[in-house]
């Protein structure tokens, strides 16, 4: 198989996040240039119709794309460790979070940043008053899960699950904003991340 990714972008990270965790060297990496505008090729448009990373080249020539689908497969796949639920109480909570820290972080950021940074004006058509209303959702959504955080030890419960990859990855986008956690406002999260960091899925 093989994967065109992106170094740095949040949603092939996710994927390459579940395949530290999970140990997978046996796919191929291919990584795309989005500032150079490689993704926008017409060859690369007919491995992945929306010009987007990640996608994940099946052996069999199918293509795979949707980060949260490529780490379900991946998961299917190589089932150890477990990032998705054992049980239909547990995978329920799980996506629970896991949709609540794309939907509500990691989508705030983006526009924050591809309607607010400079660096992603060739790839977004920057309307000035988006990037204010991701900030302040980013924002908001942090001191959320900071909230929640001071509870446990995980996202969604007591163990490491795709809900953290998710939130490790907007952390690690966020850092574009000049934002990361700190110990005056968002202490469980700075000590969330420094968990996360002595990982698998942290190390690089
Ligand atoms: N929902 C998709 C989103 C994929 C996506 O937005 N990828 C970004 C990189 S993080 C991209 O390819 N952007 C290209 C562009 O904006 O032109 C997923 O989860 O894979």
């Amino acid at each position: 198989m093989k994967l065109y990714t992106t170094p740095m972008a949040p949603n092939p990270e996710r994927v390459m996040c579940v395949m530290r965790e999970k140990s997978i060297t046996d796919i191929e990496i291919v990584n795309v240039d989005l500032f150079k505008g490689e993704h926008k090729s017409k060859e690369y448009r007919q491995t992945s119709p929306f010009a987007q990373v990640p996608a994940l080249e099946l052996d069999d020539g199918r293509v795979l794309t949707e980060s949260k689908a490529i780490c379900m497969y991946l998961e299917g796949l190589y089932p150890e460790p477990n990032l998705f639920g054992k049980t239909p109480e547990e995978t329920a909570f799980i996506e629970m979070w896991d949709r609540r820290v794309e939907f509500m972080w990691l989508m705030p950021l983006a526009m924050w940043l591809r309607h607010g940074h400079p660096g992603f004006a060739v790839l977004e058509k920057q309307i000035a008053e988006n990037a204010p209303r991701g900030e302040k959702g980013f924002r908001w959504f942090a001191k959320r899960l900071d909230a929640e955080l001071s509870g446990r030890d995980f996202i969604a419960g007591e163990r490491f699950t795709i809900a953290d990859i998710t939130a490790f990855v907007s952390v690690g986008f966020a850092r574009v904003a000049k934002w990361k956690p700190n110990a005056e406002e968002t202490p469980n999260l700075l000590a969330w991340r420094d968990r996360m960091l002595a990982r698998p899925c942290g190390s690089k």
